[in-house]
């Protein structure tokens, strides 16, 4: 195979010349390609068969142990002006990119096979979707690639249609961290990533493409890319509201897009659009509308069990890959918070010793395609996407941030967007557990200047007819003992339906300088073991701390200097006066 595509063409050639690989494979996304790339990786031993019985066609993949998560400090935006990418990103001259990282791909690939992998993000249908041709020599990004993305054959068909993809281009290298760069060049619409083979840093499609890159066509184009799951919330009546939330990274989103209602909440049902990146975009009935580019999930495992997360756990049983987990003696799966069945041997391959650390990496994943889900909904497929009743922003915040509140109109929400902070998680390389600014969860993956992000964002008042509201949550506040105070996971539902009831103006809330919060009788904790005073502590807004926050929030905006919105300025000092008042 090949492409009648003569830019495509092309650069397949200009790059097998520099890396020089030993063979050139197009891939055409079949189910036999996946098979035999499967049985490849068998024979070098990149992955290895799991308990055929337990877990039908799962695989393990152990990465090297320097190469487990992505790496923030070695990702760059690469504008020609500096001043484009913004303080929110490193920042590289696209000269200085370009030569460091060819100087790094030249020959990179001798005695390997270059696979060119054509995928579209978001169905192939749709006017929304956007194509890319990721060029790489592993075989397990393929494999990702093909759970992931709608990738090739029909990808191909509409790049050779359109004319236009953004070009990735990726190499493992030999994984030395001193030789690893994550670069974009969102003025060319290509990506150059050298010497990892984990998710984010290799899967091009994903935060590279679908957020890094489309963030910055969307802004060009007036649409947004977001960090964000969709979620559909069905009530008993039958009645369908739509969600986007964006929390950061491992806080929570693929657990609440594919959430099981308690018993409690008969006849409540869910469906899982997306669970990690979602592009929004004005429809022709003027209301914000979300597709999902992806099409499966590259999912954090550990804390996945029958209890907290039965869809997910019935998901991953079958036809599923698995990166940095331990294993039973039976080679079956495990991880810690799994809750059946002992480690034998950790994510390194090593007998399981607990002096070692966890069996399973904190930021092991799974990678299965969207349609196992139990919950998942066909809409997702959808050309037009669904439309949003609500965008909801979140971070892991063991104190400050109330359960839930709601923004008072839509600039307001862009400031609460913007003030979003989070304690670090494992998904990135570096510390764990500090709190850290991470506007609208995009703090990682924003491809250009938040300055110019926020007036954008602030731009949708005047592009559209009928805004969603904008929410803020929080399911993890913790008591002095380091306890959650909510039980979050399926309990989530009772929020989702409060921010539902907001939506339909069903229930009044109480203002406070941050925003609406509920009257703790709204919230319907029928059925929980939580005390009126833990439910009015969750609820809480403690006016001194908020003012400290604040005044930090607006320190950190100063960075961001002349080209910062007026309005968000505006809304940030209104906050302040009703919290000084
Ligand atoms: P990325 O894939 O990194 O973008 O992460 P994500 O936002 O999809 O996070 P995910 O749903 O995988 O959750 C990450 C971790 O948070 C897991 O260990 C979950 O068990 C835990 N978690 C998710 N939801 C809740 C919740 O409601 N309460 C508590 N306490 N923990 C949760
Ligand atoms: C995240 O870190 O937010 C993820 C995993 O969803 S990765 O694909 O590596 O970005
Ligand atoms: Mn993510």
């Amino acid at each position: 195979m090949t492409s009648r595509n003569k830019p495509l063409h092309d650069w397949v050639d200009e790059v097998a010349r520099l890396t020089r690989p030993k063979n050139i494979h197009w891939c055409d996304g079949s189910q036999k390609e996946y098979d035999d790339l499967v049985a490849l990786m068998l024979d070098t031993g990149d992955l290895m068969e799991l308990n055929r019985d337990t877990n039908p066609n799962c695989f393990l993949h152990r990465s090297d142990p320097s190469d487990v998560a992505r790496v923030e400090h070695l990702t760059f935006v690469c504008t020609s002006d500096e001043k484009d990418a913004g303080p929110n990103n490193h920042w590289m001259a696209p000269a200085d990119a370009h030569r460091k990282l060819d100087a790094l791909f030249d020959g990179c690939m001798q005695g390997r096979t270059l696979y060119v992998i054509p995928y579209c993000m978001g169905p192939i249908e749709s006017p929304f979707a956007r194509c890319g041709v990721e060029i790489t020599d592993s075989p397990y990004v393929v494999v990702n690639m093909k759970l992931m993305t709608r990738m090739g054959k029909e990808a191909l068909e509409r790049i050779e249609r359109e004319g236009r993809f953004v070009k990735g281009l990726h190499s493992i290298g030999d994984l030395d961290p001193e030789r690893r760069f994550i670069t974009h060049f969102p003025e060319e619409l290509t990506i150059k990533s050298f010497g990892s083979g984990y998710g984010g840093n290799a899967l091009l499609g994903k935060k590279c493409h679908a957020l890094r890159i489309a963030s910055w066509q969307a802004r060009a184009e007036g649409w947004l890319a977001e960090h964000m799951l969709i979620v559909g919330v069905e009530s008993p009546a039958g009645e369908t509201h739509y969600l986007a939330c964006a929390f950061p990274s491992a806080c929570g989103k693929t657990n609440l897009a594919m959430l099981i209602p308690p018993e409690s909440q008969a006849g409540w049902k869910i469906w899982t659009l997306g669970d990690d990146i979602a592009w929004l975009h004005v429809g022709r009935d003027g209301r914000l509308r979300a597709i999902n580019p992806e099409a499966g999930y590259f999912g954090v495992v550990p804390g996945t069990n029958a209890k907290t997360n039965r869809n997910a756990y019935e998901m991953i049983r079958h036809d599923a890959i698995f990166t940095n987990v331990g294993l039973t003696a039976d080679k079956e799966p495990w991880w810690e918070g799994k809750r059946v069945g002992e480690p034998a041997i950790d994510w390194q391959g090593r007998p399981y010793e607990p002096g070692n650390g966890p069996a399973a990496h904190p930021n092991s994943r799974f990678t299965v395609d969207a349609k196992q889900n139990p919950s998942y909904s066909t809409l997702a497929d959808h050309p037009d996407g669904v439309p949003l009743s609500a965008i909801v922003f979140g971070g892991r915040r063991r104190e400050l941030a109330p359960l839930v509140y709601q923004a008072k109109d839509w600039a307001h929400g862009v400031l609460v967007g913007a003030s979003v902070a989070s304690e670090t998680t494992a998904a990135a390389a570096g510390e764990v557990g500090v709190v850290r600014r991470d506007p609208m969860a995009m703090k990682p993956f924003c491809g250009y200047n938040f300055a110019d992000y926020w007036s954008h964002w602030l731009s949708f008042e005047d592009r559209a007819d009928d805004l969603p509201g904008i929410f803020h949550v929080n399911w993890f506040r913790q008591d002095a003992d380091g306890q959650f105070l909510w039980p979050g996971f399926g309990e989530n539902l009772r929020v989702l339906r409060w921010i539902i009831d907001r939506c339909e103006g069903r229930v009044g809330a109480r203002s406070t300088p941050i925003g609406l919060v509920p009257h703790a009788e709204d919230i319907d904790v029928g059925g929980l073991a939580i005390s009126d005073a833990t439910l009015e502590s969750l609820l809480a807004v403690d006016t001194g701390k908020w003012r400290n926050e604040m005044d930090e929030f607006g320190e950190y905006l100063d960075a961001y200097g002349e080209r910062l919105p007026d309005k968000l300025r505006e809304e940030h000092e209104a906050v302040r006066e009703a919290l000084a008042g």
